[in-house]
């Protein structure tokens, strides 16, 4: 099997086609574009792979320049069962312009892709094509909520408790006092047990950060995610050595060798890897490391490929919820009491609507090479 035509394509998409209930944002920033650059992939045999990455509204031209310049040419005439020396290849041809960012997620858009075309070619889903763990796995309700009043924030977390869900997760990184006040009047409104994360996107530097654990810790939080910013390991460590609620982090790391510190000095307890940055092979690398550390991964967003991945790894915690792409999705991920089960389709089976996406082509020339 070879891969005979790839086609990379890059969409900005505004906030209110995909998410039109209200502001979307966390701490650093808000959300009112999200750019998508896809990755088809269409093999000598007729299979087809499906890859993609995303940005909260900048830098997507670059990462789809990057695919069509640098990395479809290395794709065509590959065989896509050869997809982890590919993403090891890439890594080392694309070194120069950066050990990961734009260039980690153009990889992993064209890793995902790889992945997905050899699980179609075998007619299985990906979670069985890589080796089953387990068939479902528990999801939290996530929601990127910093901009909404508290009486809406209540609201949408209590809702997703209606739903099922038996953990949540919100956002921090406002005033002190307002975080303090959100997070009390979500844990009276979705009760004592319910689980609770709170996610401060790097707000914070470890003073602070300690400040507010300080005050956090009497609501029994899961964990708090991303509380530094993520060059901080030694921030991370000390701060975990002087609490007992699990720090999490992972998502803004692009490379396997990122995690590395973190899982040597024992900074986090609890990893987030994001297949959109790491590809999936590098996302694999990233459990199996957590794993021989003795502990767990929580993927961090796109639920509808971590669902695969998580199923075929022993060490997955959670699945995170986050129905950002739901309205622009062919079908939505099956989500039943709070528990997420991957489709029995062959691949992952994401795939983003024609119709949904069409309107918001970025206007970059198309290429399509074979
Ligand atoms: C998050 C940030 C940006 C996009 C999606 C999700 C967030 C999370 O940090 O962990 O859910
Ligand atoms: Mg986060």
């Amino acid at each position: 099997m070879r891969v005979a035509a790839c086609r990379a394509s890059h969409y900005r998409v505004p906030r209110e086609v995909w998410w039109p209930g209200g502001r979307i944002g966390a701490s650093l920033y808000e959300i009112s574009v999200i750019e998508l650059v896809t990755l088809e992939v269409e093999t000598d045999e007729g299979a087809s792979g499906f890859g993609f990455t995303y940005t909260v509204g900048h830098g997507g031209s670059a990462i789809h320049a990057l695919l069509e310049d640098a990395i479809v040419p290395e794709l065509v005439g590959r065989d896509p069962h050869d997809v982890e020396s590919i993403w090891h290849e890439l890594h080392t041809k694309l070194h120069f312009v950066g050990a990961g960012g734009v260039t980690a997620v153009a990889i992993a858009a064209a890793d995902i892709a790889l992945w997905d075309v050899r699980a179609v070619a075998a007619a299985l889903p990906l979670y069985r094509y890589l080796g089953v763990h387990r068939t479902s796995l528990p999801a939290y309700a996530s929601a990127v909520n910093l901009a909404l009043s508290t009486a809406e924030l209540v609201e949408q977390m209590g809702g997703y408790r209606a739903q099922g869900f038996a953990a949540l997760k919100m956002k921090v990184g406002k005033s002190l006092r307002d975080d303090v006040d959100r997070v009390r009047a979500v844990r009276e409104a979705v009760g004592d047990d319910c689980e609770l994360m709170v996610d401060a996107n790097m707000a914070w530097d470890v003073a602070e950060a300690g400040r507010r654990l300080r005050v956090l810790e009497p609501f029994a939080l899961a964990w708090l995610e991303e509380p530094l910013p993520p060059h901080d390991v030694d921030g991370f460590a000390r701060l975990q050595r002087a609490t007992s609620v699990p720090l999490a982090a992972g998502e803004t790391l692009f490379t396997p060798d990122e995690f590395t510190p973190y899982f040597r000095r024992g900074a986090i307890r609890i990893p987030q890897p994001d297949v959109i940055r790491l590809g999936v092979t590098g996302w694999r690398r990233v459990a199996s490391a957590a794993l021989d550390a003795g502990l767990p991964v929580a993927p961090h967003f796109i639920p509808e490929i971590h669902v695969h991945l998580a199923c075929a790894v022993p060490n997955a915690l959670n699945l995170e919820y986050l129905p950002i792409f739901e309205l622009l999705l062919e079908a939505p991920l099956r989500i039943e009491d709070g528990q997420a089960t991957p489709p029995d389709t062959p691949g992952h089976g994401m795939r983003f609507s024609e119709q949904a996406l069409s309107p918001y082509r970025a206007p970059t020339e198309e290429v399509q090479l074979r």
